[in-house]
This record gives structure tokens, sequence and C-alpha cells, in this order.
């Protein structure tokens, strides 16, 4: 999860941090399916940030969410996310 009310620099940046620090925690952990959550969307200049990551982000789109824990927006998404992603996974 990713506060995306910083402006577009700091998202990437804190992406990059936690993608470094997994990668040194584990690195097997890098190729499992992941789901980046932009919140805070209901500030606008989050929302409008997290629009241009969303084209930035070197990942699957659709397991790139947005979305805020002040109202609720976009958390079906992710459940739903989640949901599919964990089943992929058990499938397997
Ligand atoms: N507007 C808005 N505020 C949020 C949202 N989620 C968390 N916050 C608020 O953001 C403030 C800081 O919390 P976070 O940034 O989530 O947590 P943190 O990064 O561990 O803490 P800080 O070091 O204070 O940033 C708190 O007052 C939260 O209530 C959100 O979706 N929208
Ligand atoms: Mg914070």
């Amino acid at each position: 999860m990713i506060d995306a009310s910083g402006g577009i620099d700091s998202i990437l940046s804190d992406l990059l941090v936690i993608t470094r620090e997994l990668e040194k925690y584990d690195k097997e952990m890098l190729g499992r399916p992941s789901i980046i959550l932009l919140n805070k969307v209901d500030l606008p200049e989050a929302r409008s940030s997290a629009k241009m990551a969303l084209d930035q982000i070197e990942h699957p789109r659709k397991n790139v969410v947005t979305a805020s824990a002040a109202t609720g927006e976009g958390i079906e998404r992710l459940l739903d996310r989640i949901i599919e992603v964990m089943g992929d996974e058990r499938k397997k």
C-alpha cells in the first residue's frame, strides 16, 4: 500500500523502496503475484498522482488498485483482486 498523497515522485520512489526491501529480504517474493494499492485517492491531488502512476508503474495493470481507506472507494475492487490472485495461486 502506497500513500498517493505525496505526489507522483513520492509514489514511484516508495514503490522502489518496497521492491528493494523485498529483494533484500527474499528475492523469491518478487516473483510472486502482488497487488499495488494506491491509497488516499479521496484527496484530489492523490487521485491525479495515482492516475499518472498507473501509466508509469511496471506491473500488471489489473493488479494496481486505487482506493481510499477514508471513504471506502475502491475497497470492493481491491477485495476482488485479492480473491482472484489468491485463487490463481491455490490452483497451482
Ligand atoms: N484522506 C485520507 N486520509 C487517510 C487515508 N488513509 C489514511 N489516512 C490518514 O492519514 C494519516 C496518516 O496515516 P498513514 O499515512 O496512513 O499512516 P503512516 O504512513 O503510518 O503514518 P504517517 O507517518 O503519519 O504518514 C492519518 O491521519 C490517517 O487517518 C485515506 O484514504 N484518505
Ligand atoms: Mg503516511
